[in-house]
């Protein structure tokens, strides 16, 4: 018999298996096509505690009650098939973890239709690729409690461990709280990839550095608090050569998206936070779709232009404006997770969230620590940005992030992220924003009303603007 079950045995299934047996525990492997199965066993099966199953009735009768299964099959779909071929066989107190990536609102419909039938459920955020499956990633389960109880001591032994050795896993809330906090983490993530790749973009727009020199760039900010795992492998990418040459200017500039960055913005968009940074990077990388468009219209409008003498200071600069706006990113992907908490009722805490992505995962930065002491200090810290630490590094590097995206703008180079980020920033600490004038706009079209700065109890007033308007005025509320 074995201690736990696991369901698909593509790149994900497969190396958590095996990272589970490797901590000492068994493991009973089931994947739909057999062929999938037996090519498994046959690697890996010799003098390892796996047992395969050929159907899911064969799966479930090698497990020890209560019964846990992994599934990490391709998310939609075929995980309701999947549930709805499982729950037949399983009995009242078993669970079924979802590690693929689900949509968290798809996880909250299939908790409530487990616990219909006395079952459990988690929805657990994987992230670190096929590495970390195999050697540790960094695990966001949400879920039931119970379940928790039962197998976090196992969740924990096969995820990654913080440069402390803490596991980077720990129980996040209920239903799809993980799901969630694996969305907000991709999210991050798009915004950093992008924003790493605009500053790669103004090096070789702007600049005349080789691929070799940027990599050496990188790797330099690297030891620095821009230090992690995303800058890590730009470095290494930008130095890494085929047939001698440099391999990533020949790769073609279009790029894929799997939707966790949209279901990002989407929930951002739904309670109000703006997520400009991660909004810019989602909309990039529609834009790199475009390619024959982009090609066509490159030979119509000018640009961009390179600057003269670029010194090491310059390139000094570029890196505090990369970190300032990273930082941006960060306080906004805190501010989704903390007013979406608010929304779903979970009780998420951001130095736990920050604690469990500083290993295994995409990710992963020395930020991370930073961000974990921000929220610790000051758990009712309204915005990322103004925590001391934030702050000071903000008020030395804002100028540098505005000079790379005046240069940018100049020169005719997209800098979307980064600019976004620093419009943000100079919302966020703005005392009076136009809105003044945008509510005056509402009432003078659609009677919206607006309230007087001086004399808010007063309550919302309108104002007849020609004279020819009526007196009768729109219902507050916002949407
Ligand atoms: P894929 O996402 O490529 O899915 C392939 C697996 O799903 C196979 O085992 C396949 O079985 C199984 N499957 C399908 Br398709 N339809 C099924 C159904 N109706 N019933 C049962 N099984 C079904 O695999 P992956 O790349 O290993 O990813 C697994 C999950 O982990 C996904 O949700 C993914 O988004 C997530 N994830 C992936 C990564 C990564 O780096 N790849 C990282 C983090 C999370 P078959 O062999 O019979 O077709």
């Amino acid at each position: 018999m074995a201690q736990i079950g696991l369901v698909g045995l593509a790149v994900m299934g497969a190396n958590l298996a095996l990272n589970i047996e490797s901590r000492g525990y068994s493991v009973a492997v089931y994947n739909r096509t057999y062929a999938a199965t037996e090519k498994f066993m046959s690697i890996y099966g010799e003098g390892r505690k796996l047992e395969a199953a050929k159907t899911p009735e064969e799966l479930i009768a090698k497990i020890d009650k209560p019964r846990t299964i992994i599934m990490m099959i391709k998310a939609g779909a075929p995980v309701d098939a999947l549930i709805d071929t499982l729950i037949p066989l399983l009995d009242k107190g078993d669970t079924l973890i979802d590690g693929g990536n689900a949509n968290f609102h798809d996880t909250v419909r299939r908790s409530k239709k487990m616990a219909e039938h006395g079952l459990m459920y988690i929805g657990m955020g994987v992230s670190g690729g096929e590495e970390g499956a195999l050697h540790g990633p960094s695990l966001m389960p949400g879920g039931d409690y119970k379940a928790w109880e039962n197998v976090g001591q196992l969740l924990m032994d096969i995820s990654a461990k913080a440069p402390n050795g803490e596991p980077c896993c720990a129980y996040l809330g209920t239903d799809g709280a993980g799901h969630f906090t694996k969305t907000v983490h991709n999210g991050i993530e798009y915004g950093d990839m992008e924003l790493l790749c605009e500053t790669y973009q103004f090096m070789r727009n702007a600049t005349d550095m080789t691929c070799d020199q940027m990599g050496d760039v990188f790797a330099k900010w690297n030891e620095g608090m821009l230090g992690g795992y995303l800058t890590t492998i730009t470095s290494e990418i930008l130095k890494f050569k085929e047939n001698g040459e440099a391999l990533v200017p020949r790769i073609l500039d279009v790029a894929g998206q799997k939707g966790t960055g949209k279901w990002t913005v989407i929930e951002a968009l739904n309670v109000g936070v703006p997520s400009t940074v991660v909004g810019e990077a989602l909309f990039s990388r529609f834009l790199t779709t475009k390619k024959a468009e982009r090609v066509e219209a490159s030979k119509i409008f000018d640009g961009p232009e390179a600057m003269e003498n670029v010194d090491a200071a310059f390139v000094e600069k570029l890196g505090e404006a990369l970190l300032a706006a990273k930082i941006i990113l960060y306080a906004q992907g805190c501010a989704i997770l903390i007013d979406c908490t608010k929304e779903y009722g979970w009780k998420m805490h951001i130095p736990t969230i920050a604690r469990l992505w500083r290993g295994g995962c995409i990710i992963r930065s020395n930020m991370l620590e930073d961000i974990v002491e921000a929220f610790e200090t000051n758990p009712d810290l309204p915005n990322m940005m103004i925590a001391p630490k934030f702050r000071e590094i903000l008020k030395k590097n804002i100028p540098s992030l505005r000079e790379v995206v005046a240069e940018g703008a100049k020169r005719g180079i997209a800098l979307p992220a980064m600019a976004s980020a620093l419009a943000y920033f100079d919302g966020y600490r703005c005392a009076k924003l136009p809105a003044n004038l945008l509510q005056a706009q509402r009432d003078y079209f659609g009677a919206h009303t607006y309230l007087l700065e001086d004399d808010q109890e007063s309550g919302p007033r309108h104002t007849n603007w020609t004279g020819e308007g009526g007196e009768i005025s729109s219902g507050v509320y916002n949407v």
